[in-house]
């Protein structure tokens, strides 16, 4: 059909994620993003969109840029546009990656000024901390020549209706000028698809598993516009296996048995593998010996989680603890010490083993930065100096304060939580709290940061406007 339109909707590709610390999972990441590229490349689509996080890191390392640099080369040579938004997890303060690419020609940034395709308009939002969405400002969508038949916009957000929603779509909707007949989303990793008055809204889900929650297979969308209308539809993109083997050890026999038995009935070989052991309290079996007998058939990576930690630790799930890996250890006892959430964080960051020595005091201070950011001071906790107490504050009762300082600690609590939650189904092998957390970090991480806190009025004007780019600066 010579008029019909397809497009890839692709994000969450978390480029240059070393999963596990291992470099053949940071290569998986990248080899899942070349396979959308290269079936782009078949299908011959009119263009790719990424709804963010296109990498994983607001750092990522030479490598990871010059082998995206490579994927995006792809596109270009086969002449399919690539349209992309900056994820919370790539996003830097003010000149963004995707400004790199775009200066090279291989990337268009997606804003509310349309990006024009035959028939359809294209609009993007870069990602929206939490706390300014409130804040968002609709009127910069005020394009008033809007004539195409149909409208698409990108975003990288956690949306209403779905549960986790943050951000109402049908308040986006309703808001802009103009119908909006498809929004096409990121950052969550789960594929998800419904419909809002006349509008489509889908997550493409990421491509490659960021932890062990995220079961079913990777996806992308395919978007089709002809004569009969909008169409999504999802494809799935082979990747690694992830193995799941429950053990539950009895008294009757020897516990190593029962697990290299439960282990051997199945084919390890190159999968990441998960190994739950329940069962008798009372046989000891060492993390070690298990993970070297799965390396012994060849799993590319074994991740053994003990939970038998009485009935309390299961009804609780946040009570588990990884013996895995000892700083998931020193996590948990951290958090017992009430140190405050930046206390945590900095001890993280003396501790992160890919930070460089001469990199502490810049990390911390981002990371820091991102801290406070995240945090909501839309309801003006009064600035008082350390020492002095309530009476000095002429401004607010003592309940008042009481309150305030309590919606505060309720938000360092959930951000707490955030960082240290993990699964709630006791099957699952949530035995990476560093994942775990990581994959929070997708609705807890922002785009903006240090200009956040130290000039927080100008960034949220900032915020409101398109951004202006130079692409001169960045060749
Ligand atoms: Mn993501």
């Amino acid at each position: 059909m010579a008029d019909e339109i397809r497009l890839i909707h692709t994000g969450d590709t978390h480029l240059g994620y070393r999963q596990y610390h291992n470099e053949v999972r940071r290569q998986d990441f990248m080899d899942a993003f070349a396979n959308v590229v290269a079936d782009a490349v078949k299908m011959q689509v009119d263009a790719v969109i990424h709804a963010g996080d296109l990498f994983d890191s607001r750092n990522p390392t030479l490598d990871d840029i010059l082998e995206t640099m490579r994927q995006f080369s792809i596109l270009k040579e086969a002449g399919i546009p690539l349209l992309a938004i900056v994820g919370n997890h790539e996003g830097k303060q003010n000149t963004q990656w995707l400004d790199l690419y775009a200066g090279m020609g291989l990337v268009t940034r997606l804003s509310a000024i349309p990006y024009i395709l035959k028939n359809i308009a294209i609009y993007g939002i870069d990602s929206v901390s939490k706390s300014k969405i409130p804040i968002f400002d609709y009127s910069i969508f005020d394009n008033k020549d809007a004539n195409a038949a149909y409208n698409i916009l990108v975003m990288h957000q956690l949306m209403k209706p779905f549960a986790f929603g943050e951000w109402d779509l049908k308040e986006v909707v309703d808001s802009l000028p103009f119908h909006i007949d498809a929004v096409l989303l990121g950052d969550n990793h789960k594929h998800e698809i419904t419909k809002v008055d006349d509008t489509w809204a889908t997550y493409c889900g990421s491509t490659e598993r960021n932890n062990s929650s995220e079961r079913e297979p990777r996806s992308y969308n395919i978007i089709t516009v002809n004569e009969t209308g909008l169409d999504i539809s999802k494809r799935n993109i082979q990747t690694r296996d992830f193995l799941f083997i429950p053990v539950h050890i009895s008294k009757d026999s020897d516990a190593y048995e029962q697990i290299f038995s439960a282990i051997k009935e199945h084919d390890v070989e190159d999968k990441v593998v998960f190994v739950n052991i329940s069962g008798d309290t009372e046989a000891k079996t060492k993390v070690s010996e298990i993970e070297e007998f799965l390396l012994s058939r060849k799993a590319l990576v074994p991740v053994i989680k003990d939970i038998r930690m009485g009935t309390e630790s299961l009804l609780n799930p946040s009570m588990k603890v990884s013996f895995t890996d000892p700083d998931d250890v020193v996590k948990e006892e951290m958090k017992k010490l009430h140190f405050t959430d930046g206390g945590i964080l900095l001890d993280e960051v003396i501790r992160d083993t890919s930070v460089p020595k001469t990199r502490v005091d810049d990390e911390a201070e981002t990371r820091i930065a991102m801290m406070l950011d995240e945090m909501d001071f839309s309801q003006d906790i009064p600035d008082i100096p350390i020492g002095s107490d309530q009476e000095q504050n002429n401004t607010l009762s003592s309940e008042e304060l009481e309150h305030l300082n309590q919606d505060y600690d309720d938000h360092i609590n959930s951000v707490d939580e955030g960082k240290f939650e993990t699964t709630t189904d006791s099957e699952e092998a949530d035995v990476f709290n560093d994942e775990a957390s990581d994959d929070q970090a997708d609705s807890k991480e922002n785009v903006q940061d240090e200009s956040d806190f130290s000039n927080k009025e100008n960034s949220d004007n900032a915020a409101m406007k398109p951004r202006q780019y130079n692409l001169g600066d960045y060749i």
